[in-house]
């Protein structure tokens, strides 16, 4: 039963649908379906079908467009659920987040914005296409412990180093650590640009901000 519902997920993300999209969410809301495991197992095998398709030349902007718009409105639906369930309350730190300057891909970041508050951190999400001058200032304005930099693509991950880099020019690396994610991100970038963290979903991402933070799961 849950398998039909995921596979008509990830078709209505396919088909760019996004009346579809958000009926299908309020549905496995109402059939009980963890909010999470609807945008995993279903809507993220449609946009990640669409992405492989794209980049051998079976699918192009325009499809990724809508694709990318029904996404937003069934993460529209399912986003606020995630939130209203959060299980920690006390405080856990303080994270600037946004995705990197250059780049205007949120659906995945504003999913690890919602994780991070849902767990009980404080977070000022910054947006997108974010210059790394001001998340740096942001930081320092509100004495973050982290500074969390999303990149989805090869070309704009060199700015997260950039961060790191601004950070240092600036005399405040040893007071903040770095979580850096986004697909093209892993384990050998952070060593690469000297992050601390990172993650390779919304899970990961609290995961990681809590072990930088020493903060026990
Ligand atoms: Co774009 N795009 N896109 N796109 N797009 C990708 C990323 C791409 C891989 C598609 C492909 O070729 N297969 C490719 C990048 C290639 C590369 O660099 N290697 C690409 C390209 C090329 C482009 C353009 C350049 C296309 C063009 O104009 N020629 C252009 C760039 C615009 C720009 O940013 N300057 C572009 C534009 C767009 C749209 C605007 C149409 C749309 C974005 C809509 C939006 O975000 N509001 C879009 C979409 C939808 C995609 C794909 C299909 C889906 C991205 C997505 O939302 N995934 C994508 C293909 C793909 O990723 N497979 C693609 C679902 C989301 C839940 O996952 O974002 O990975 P994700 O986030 C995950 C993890 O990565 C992680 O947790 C999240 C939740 O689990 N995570 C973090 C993310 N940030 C994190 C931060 C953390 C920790 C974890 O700590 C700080």
């Amino acid at each position: 039963m849950d398998e039909q519902i995921f596979e008509a997920m990830a078709q209505s993300i396919i088909e760019g649908d996004r009346e579809r999209a958000a009926e299908l969410a309020f549905e496995s809301i109402s059939s009980g379906i963890e909010p999470l495991d609807a945008i995993n197992k279903g809507f993220v095998i449609g946009v990640k079908k669409v992405g492989e398709d794209f980049s051998v030349g079976n699918a192009f902007i325009p499809e990724l467009v809508v694709s990318g718009a029904a996404m937003k409105s069934a993460m529209d639906v399912l986003e606020p659920e995630i939130a209203s369930r959060g299980t920690e309350k006390e405080k856990l730190g303080v994270i600037v987040l946004g995705t990197i300057e250059g780049d205007i891909h949120d659906i995945g970041k504003n999913l690890v914005s919602t994780m991070l508050s849902a767990y009980g951190f404080e977070v000022y999400d910054l947006g997108v296409d974010v210059p790394a001058i001001q998340m740096v200032d942001k930081a320092r304005e509100v004495n973050a412990d982290i500074v969390a930099v999303s990149a989805l693509l090869t070309t704009t991950m060199m700015n997260q180093k950039r961060v790191i880099e601004v950070l240092i020019k600036e005399g405040i690396r040893d007071n903040v650590k770095v979580l850096v994610g986004g697909a093209p991100v892993d384990e050998s970038w952070v060593e690469e640009i000297g992050a601390d963290g990172y993650g390779d979903d919304a899970i990961q991402a609290v995961e990681t901000a809590k072990k930088l933070l020493g903060i026990d799961a």
